[in-house]
């Protein structure tokens, strides 16, 4: 039974009180972190006389960047020897951050995760592929052990060999998978090719879509094609991985598990708390942590706290879909703009096919969007979709005010990526 409607359900006064308590002792464990103790001392923050959650607004965020100056042990607050496991994040830039757990620490990870999949109704019984990549992105063992602790049969496939996936899935009777919702998307052709109809032919019930960003439009799309329900799940490495907030039956907004998090929303540019209702970004400090106790950790990821009560009984609060990362914004010929803007509007024309991509170059010193658009039927000649075309070119001119040149493409032309998708690429000349 992983229902824990004692902490999940707790009067909002309480969890508040637990955070309190959770986060002195926290404090006091981050002080043993060479890190911490040195910005600690610096700063004049004393973490024996916190007496308020809001105490912790003396103490400088830490950045990713904090984490690379200082790797590779510089955070950790135990002794090596109680170290039991490492993961590495998944960026691409600079040197990798690393984070360390304890035994208590994977235990406590393991049952946010477990409490999430029960969330969504997964059960014993039940049989999970998980096509995340095993390793030192945490997608893999991260919900390998909730599903196992929740009591459910575990196929650890891994992610790509996508005709193998298809096959455990007929073969077991997979009825919960975990994966990308890039490649959920993409694993449609590889159906399609095998001339498979993923509503019948698989028993996929329930589907965790997490790791990148999404909109509700592609979650919506992948729901229907294999006729499952498909949960948003969000985390990243600093924070364990997933397992930080994740949706409920009600599938508005996340639970963001604040038993083990506390979390704030700032405004990126000013750094000062945002009313919740408005997009700013999260900031996490881990209430439960050993190894390495995280404070104020500024993700970058931007979205919005939801101010009523979820209709589930859970009082954790919610977050909004993630709109993008404060790095991830655009300036395009001067305007602001998210990738996950374009997505949007992309899934709202039933032709559009399973994968996209965002060009941008410098053309006579000016910025150009070029947008890369498979479609969803292969044609002999690709004129038939000139109409498509102009107004896909549009409908993003109204959604961002630039118009984009839009390049149609066959099924499966736009190249794959084993890991998260690749969904922009920026050749622009640097001033
Ligand atoms: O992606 C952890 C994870 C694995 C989450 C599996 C969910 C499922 P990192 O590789 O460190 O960790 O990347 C974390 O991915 O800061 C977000 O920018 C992005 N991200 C994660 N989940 C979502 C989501 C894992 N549901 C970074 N929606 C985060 C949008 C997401 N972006």
């Amino acid at each position: 039974m992983f229902w824990e409607k004692e902490i999940e359900t707790m009067d909002v006064n309480e969890l508040r009180k637990l955070q309190l308590e959770r986060l002195k002792s926290a404090l006091l464990r981050a002080n043993l972190a060479p890190y911490y103790s040195q910005l600690f001392s610096e700063v004049g923050f004393d973490p024996a006389k916190v007496s308020s959650l809001e105490n912790i607004q003396s103490i400088p965020f830490t950045a990713k960047n904090d984490l690379r100056e200082h790797y590779p042990y510089g955070f950790v607050a135990v002794p090596r020897d109680e170290i039991v496991r490492m993961h590495s994040s998944s960026g691409t830039t600079g040197r990798a951050t690393v984070v360390f757990h304890t035994q208590g620490d994977v235990d406590r990870w393991t049952n946010f995760v477990a409490r999430s999949i029960y969330t969504t109704g997964g059960r014993k019984g039940d049989v999970f592929q998980n096509t995340m990549g095993y390793g030192l992105f945490t997608g893999g063992l991260g919900l390998h052990y909730g599903a196992e602790r929740v009591g459910m049969m575990v196929i650890p496939s891994g992610p790509g060999n996508s005709v193998r996936q298809i096959n455990l899935m007929r073969d077991f009777g997979t009825t919960a998978v975990h994966i990308l919702p890039s490649y959920a998307m993409r694993l449609l052709d590889v159906f399609e090719e095998l001339s498979l109809d993923p509503k019948k032919d698989v028993n996929l019930k329930i589907a965790f879509l997490g790791a990148e960003p999404h909109s509700e439009e592609m979650r919506q799309k992948i729901a229907d094609s294999y006729d499952m329900e498909a949960y948003n799940s969000y985390g990243l490495t600093e924070m364990n991985g997933p397992g930080v907030a994740f949706e409920c039956p009600e599938k508005d907004g996340m639970h963001v598990w604040e038993d083990g998090f506390l979390m704030e929303v700032i405004d990126p540019e000013t750094a000062e708390p945002v009313p919740d209702g408005e997009v700013g970004e999260l900031v996490f400090t881990t209430l439960t942590r050993e190894a390495m106790p995280l404070i104020r950790y500024r993700t970058r990821d931007l979205a919005s706290v939801y101010p009523d009560p979820c209709p589930c009984g859970r009082t954790h609060l919610r977050i909004s879909r993630i709109k993008g990362r404060s790095d991830d914004m655009l300036i395009v010929k001067g305007v602001n703009m998210f990738p996950i803007q374009i997505e949007t509007v992309l899934m709202g024309f039933p032709d559009i096919g399973r994968n996209y991509q965002i060009i941008l170059e410098t053309k006579e010193h000016m910025d150009e969007m070029t947008i890369n658009v498979e479609v969803l039927r292969s044609a002999d000649d690709m004129r038939v979709y000139e109409g498509l075309k102009k107004q896909i070119g549009a409908a993003v001119r109204s959604e961002i005010l630039i118009t984009p040149k839009v390049n149609l493409l066959q099924p499966g032309s736009i190249e794959k990526t084993e890991g998260k998708a690749i969904r922009v690429v920026d050749k622009r000349e640097k001033e």
